[in-house]
Order: structure tokens, then C-alpha cells, then sequence
């Protein structure tokens, strides 16, 4: 008995080194409020000039009082960053002080331990199984499924979307979604893959989604960005942009949501290849974002809803982002995120803001909702999906069907809304 009290000591001094507080074992999250100008420009040069990763926002540039800055810190900088937000009287918060455990459990559940009981979809999934789980479901649903390639990566990895059509209709109107724009982003293409399944398993059985699909094709882009994915699951989990290079830097990739024709690279994007919010060389620059420009231009006719999933913060915008003007259609557009946020509260009692993007997250030129409202698309939407920033990109597997549940009924919401408003012949119950 004695001996294992012994061991048991051991162990757990050694547990307290660990996780002692004078060297960390593990990179943090860390949640900081400046409260002054000087503490913003502090925050700014911590977030460029040390190994950290900025997590919200996007960019120093939108750094301000008395906002909340998500700021990961590996272990080897901690030390230093502390101490420097201590000598300014920079007050922080540890979000998640086990970061590079997460990352690390996230990547391993891959194949799937068989003993582990979550499913195909309640995991996050690497790209190429992500690509075989694409082409399988065309081939298991050659009646109602096509894959369809739109163009292909700067590392020439193919772009497929799902076309899913199911039902013989004619003259049917259509939905885009893409995920996977930002690379860390993962609960984004987690989604698609539900929302595909979900809409092949539950239509005719859900009324909702078989009221969407007997009224439009849906096009499923699950992975907009491959190569940044590819680099999130072998490199580093937080890479942002596309892995396209610059000439004359050795800083890698443009940010593909500020690569569309939108008052391309104005205040809220950048210029600096260095930058996580670069623009790139010149509007859709980048073959991720001309393929999907160029598939959304010989469809625009037909696609009524342009839809883009992101993470996180847990809100639905519309347009504009890339200037603090209205949209034409504002309230309209307004009123439909209102009730789709209303939704998700009142059955999963989670909170989501909502309104123009501009003025909701920060002004964000040469995005991809903001160029497909222009084009046309006029119900065009950005969705934040969860969390608030208690996990922020590293959400765990276990939350991946609650947040895709409060996507699907804000979609639900507004595309019935849509169909409603502008096919009012198939619409609700009353008008048959
Ligand atoms: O691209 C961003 O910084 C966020 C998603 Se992470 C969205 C900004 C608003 C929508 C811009 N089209
Ligand atoms: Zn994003």
C-alpha cells in the first residue's frame, strides 16, 4: 500500500510540473481587452512581431478598445507575451489553456476509432477522405446527385460541387453553398457534408428540406480552398488563406474572401502578401475564387441564394461588407436573418447576431456574398457558425451536429422565405 502511495506522489508532482504555471507544456488561447489606444498598438505588435496567432480578428488592423482579441500563444512564446502585456497592464483571460491537446485529439480520431460510437458526420474529416466521401455519394445517388467539377486549386487539386437535384422538375431555380473558404475554418466543410446527407436522407420525410429541394437544385461546394486544408491537417492547424506564392516574398497565400471583384482591396483588406486579409495580385486572381466566380456568372440566371459558411462568432450577415452602404433589398435581406436567428434561438436556445457585415463584424472589401449580390444573387449570405471563442477554430468534434443544426435552420429559414417570396405558385400550404 505504501508503494502506491508513493507512485501516486510521483505521478502527480509530476502532473503539477506540467501544468505549473512558470513554463507552459502547451500553447494557449488567450482573451485580451485593450483598453487604450496604447494597449491596441501593444496587442497589434504582439500579434505581428511574436509567434502567436491571431484568431479574432482577422487582421491587427481590426484590433480595437475595448473589443475582445482571441490571440493563441505556443508554449515557447508564453513567457515573453505575458510578460509584455504585464509591463503595459494588459489584463488577459485563458480561453483554452490546452490548445495543442485539441489540435493534436482532433487529427487522430480520423479513420475513426470503431469503439468510439460518433459517426462518419460527427467528425472532422481530411481531405482525401473528404474527396472519396464525395465521390461516393455521387455514385450512390446517380438519380439525384452529380459531381461536378468547377476548376481546380493553385496545387491543382480538383474543385467538385454536388449538384443535388431531387426531383425531375423543370425550370427549377437553384442555391449555392461553399464551404471551406478559410482553411482552419473546419466545422465549415463538416457542415456541407451534413447538410448533403441530410438532404438526401430527410427529403420526403422532412417537410421543410422537401419543400426546399422540390423548388431548387442545390449546388454543395464542400471544400472551396483544398490546398489550405490540406496544410491545416498537416502543417498548421490556424493557416487561413490559399497556399499560393508572391514573387519577391517568401510569404504564402491570399485570403480568397477578399479576392472577389468588390471594391477589391479597399480599407478591411490588405496589400501586404504577409497578411492574413492579402487581396491577392488582382480580383480573383486565384483559381479557387475565379472557379467559383466563373461557375456563379454562367448561373446566375438560375441560382436565386448565394450561401458561404464560415466560423466563428455565431452570425448571419448580408451584404455589404466591402462598404457601410445599404444593399438594395436591406430590409428584406434584414427580416430574413432576423427570423432565421430568431429560429435558432427558440429551438436551440443559442444566441446569433445578425445584420449587414460591414456593421457587424468589419468593413470586409472583395468577399464573395458581396460580389454575388452585385452580380444579382440577391439573397446572398455570409453564416459565422458557433462558437463564441471558447474554442473558437479547434470546436470539438462533439460540437459539430448542435452547430450544423443551427445552420440548417437559418438555411431552412430563408430559403423557404425565398421560395415563398418569389415562387409563390409552390409556396406555403395557403396558396395551394
Ligand atoms: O472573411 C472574414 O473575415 C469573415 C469570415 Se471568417 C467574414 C467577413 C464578412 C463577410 C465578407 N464577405
Ligand atoms: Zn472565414
Amino acid at each position: 500500500m505504501a508503494t502506491f502511495w508513493m507512485l501516486f506522489f510521483i505521478f502527480y508532482f509530476e502532473l503539477l510540473l506540467k501544468t505549473g504555471h512558470c513554463t507552459e507544456t502547451s500553447g494557449q488561447v488567450l482573451s485580451i481587452t485593450p483598453n487604450t489606444q496604447e494597449q491596441v498598438e501593444v496587442l497589434r505588435n504582439v500579434s505581428t512581431q511574436y509567434q502567436t496567432g491571431l484568431w479574432k480578428p482577422a487582421s491587427p488592423h481590426n484590433i480595437k478598445e475595448l473589443t475582445q482579441v482571441h490571440l493563441y500563444v505556443p508554449a515557447n512564446s508564453s513567457e515573453t507575451v505575458r510578460n509584455l502585456l504585464q509591463r503595459h497592464g494588459i489584463t488577459h483571460e485563458v480561453m483554452l489553456s490546452n490548445a495543442d491537446e485539441i489540435i493534436e485529439m482532433q487529427m487522430r480520431n480520423e479513420s475513426g476509432d470503431p469503439r468510439s460510437g460518433s459517426t462518419f458526420y460527427q467528425r472532422y474529416h481530411n481531405l482525401e477522405d473528404i474527396y472519396e466521401w464525395i465521390n461516393r455519394t455521387a455514385h450512390e445517388n446517380p438519380t439525384t446527385v452529380k459531381a461536378i467539377l468547377i476548376g481546380s486549386s493553385y496545387q491543382k487539386r480538383p474543385l467538385y460541387a454536388l449538384k443535388l437535384s431531387l426531383n425531375n422538375k423543370p425550370n427549377k431555380k437553384a442555391m449555392w453553398i461553399d464551404c471551406g473558404i478559410h482553411a482552419r475554418e473546419w466545422i465549415s466543410p463538416a457542415f456541407c457534408l451534413i447538410f448533403v446527407q441530410y438532404s438526401l436522407s430527410f427529403y420526403k420525410l422532412n417537410s421543410d428540406i422537401t419543400q426546399i429541394l422540390d423548388n431548387m437544385d442545390i449546388y454543395v461546394l464542400p471544400v472551396m480552398n483544398p490546398d489550405g486544408y490540406k496544410y491545416t491537417w498537416t502543417k498548421d492547424r490556424m493557416w487561413r488563406k490559399n497556399r499560393s506564392p508572391t514573387n519577391g516574398t517568401s510569404c504564402i497565400g491570399v485570403d480568397l474572401n477578399r479576392n472577389f471583384d468588390a471594391n477589391w482591396c479597399t480599407k478591411g483588406a490588405s496589400p501586404d502578401p504577409c497578411s492574413e486579409i492579402y487581396c491577392g495580385a488582382f480580383p480573383e486572381s486565384e483559381p479557387e475564387s475565379q472557379a467559383v466566380a466563373n461557375f456563379l456568372r454562367s448561373n446566375k440566371d438560375i441560382i436565386q441564394i448565394y450561401l458561404t459558411i464560415h466560423s466563428y462568432s455565431q452570425m448571419l450577415l448580408i451584404p455589404y461588407s466591402c462598404t457601410m452602404d445599404e444593399a438594395d433589398n436591406h430590409s428584406e435581406l434584414y427580416e430574413m436573418v432576423k427570423q432565421a436567428a430568431e429560429n435558432i434561438r427558440r429551438y436551440y436556445r443559442n444566441v446569433y447576431t445578425y445584420g449587414a457585415g460591414a456593421k457587424t463584424i468589419y468593413l470586409a472589401p472583395g468577399g464573395s456574398d458581396d460580389w454575388a449580390h452585385n452580380l444579382g444573387i440577391k439573397y446572398s449570405f455570409t453564416f459565422e457558425l458557433q462558437d463564441r471563442g471558447r474554442y473558437g477554430f479547434l470546436l470539438p468534434p462533439s460540437y459539430i451536429q448542435g452547430a450544423s443544426n443551427e445552420a440548417l435552420i437559418a438555411l431552412k429559414t430563408i430559403a423557404l422565405k425565398v421560395i415563398e417570396k418569389t415562387q409563390p405558385a409552390a409556396g406555403s400550404p395557403q396558396d395551394v
